[in-house]
């Protein structure tokens, strides 16, 4: 009897970076209504209920086979009244009304998609809906003021919108690559964000740069970023400096997720591979777009911080989090894109490799493909 209930009852481990989490999950029905609502929480600012339901939906992405009961879930963590009401809405009728309210409300509608505008943010987004805009129409007759990055944003915003593919992210890694080695021989270029966890598709490509040498990678993102630009790849590029001092960056703020490294923000003109076919053979009339704009961030770190940077950069977003939490709740440690500094000892902890921070964490080592969290 009792063997028969904790076969039908599931078990996963409190934090998402104890958990192996693919890209395939035995619940997207459940998952992509409790994103929908975290989505939903964090394009209002309520950082707190967006926390909680993109926890709830991990555990879920965990299990190992599709739900079919509420009581099986009993005993499982992060998964609060609220989400659980959902989760058996679903069970039950197939659907969540809450759900399907939030994605037919106009101000969810409207919020994603001005949020949708490279540049434009949730506050942002929140101040022109009160103005009445809704729409990208709207925002074009009524005139708010648009920074730059909000210029560009506007003006690519289709390309902008359409997902990436990992072979044109290939192709911009070997442009960025070849402009990197042109500057800096030696240099190292990889692959970061979704399309290291495996994704094949991103809102944009991720890059971290580093040389073999500690110092040799001051000064370099400028001359890429300039040398990218005199070859017409940049629609737009804001550049910030490295701002990190060890001494003074002893993360306070575990769960914070900025940190100081040299890092572009860009967009990229990504030339289509057919562009001569397609030119040559049409003439002049209505011939198709040869490019598409891409959006692409560049970060540079030290190689002694290269590591931290990697595990940082690689994601997801909630793993991130849960990593940074684990560090901080269980360990007395914090963790940052930069370091992981021990509070009991008083001292920073070294790593060479991921493998090294994890152990150090005394976590066992999940691989990039496995934090789909
Ligand atoms: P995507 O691009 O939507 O397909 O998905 P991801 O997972 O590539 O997400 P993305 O590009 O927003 O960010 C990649 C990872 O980098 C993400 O898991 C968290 C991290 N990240 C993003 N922005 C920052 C930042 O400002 N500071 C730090 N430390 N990490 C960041
Ligand atoms: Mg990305």
């Amino acid at each position: 009897q009792q063997d028969n209930e904790s076969e039908d009852v599931f078990s996963v481990p409190n934090y998402a970076c104890q958990r192996r989490t693919t890209l395939q999950n035995h619940n997207t029905v459940l998952t992509e209504a409790l994103s929908i609502l975290a989505e939903n929480a964090e394009l209002n600012e309520e950082d707190g209920r967006g926390i909680a339901f993109r926890r709830a939906e991990a555990v879920l992405k965990a299990l190992p086979r599709a739900v079919r009961k509420l009581t099986e879930l009993k005993g499982l963590p992060c998964l609060g009244e609220h989400s659980l009401r959902i989760i058996k809405d679903i069970l039950e009728k197939g659907v969540s009304s809450e759900v399907e309210a939030t994605k037919q409300s106009e101000r969810y509608k409207a919020l994603k998609l001005l949020t949708g505008i490279f540049g434009v943010g949730a506050k942002t987004a929140d101040r022109w809906i009160t103005m009445g805009i809704y729409n990208l129409q709207q925002l074009q007759s009524s005139g708010p003021t648009l920074n730059q990055a909000q210029q560009a944003g506007l003006e690519h915003y289709e390309d902008l919108n359409q997902p990436v593919t990992r072979a044109e992210a290939d192709h911009i890694g070997e442009i960025v690559r070849r402009v990197v080695l042109c500057v800096l021989p030696g240099a190292q270029l990889t692959l970061i964000g979704g399309f290291r966890r495996g994704k094949p598709t991103g809102h944009d490509v991720d890059f971290l740069i580093t040389h073999p040498e500690e110092g040799r990678e001051v000064g370099l993102l400028p001359k890429v970023v300039s040398l990218l630009k005199s070859q017409g790849f940049l629609l737009y590029q804001k550049t910030t400096k490295n701002s990190y001092l060890e001494s003074e960056d002893r993360p306070t703020q575990p769960s914070s997720n900025m940190d100081r490294f040299e890092r572009c923000f860009s967009i990229f003109r990504l030339k289509s591979h057919q562009e001569s076919a397609e030119v040559r053979g049409n003439g002049s009339e209505s011939r198709p777009k040869s490019w598409r704009a891409v959006r692409v961030d560049l970060v540079v770190s030290p190689i002694s911080q290269f590591a931290f940077a990697l595990l940082g950069w690689t994601g997801s977003k909630l793993f991130e989090r849960e990593l940074r939490r684990w560090a901080g709740h269980e360990k007395a440690m914090s963790l940052s894109s930069h370091a992981l500094y021990d509070t009991k000892q008083n001292s920073y902890l070294r790593a060479a490799s991921e493998e090294e921070i994890f152990a150090h964490l005394d976590l066992e080592y999940i691989p990039p493909s496995e934090r789909n969290a």
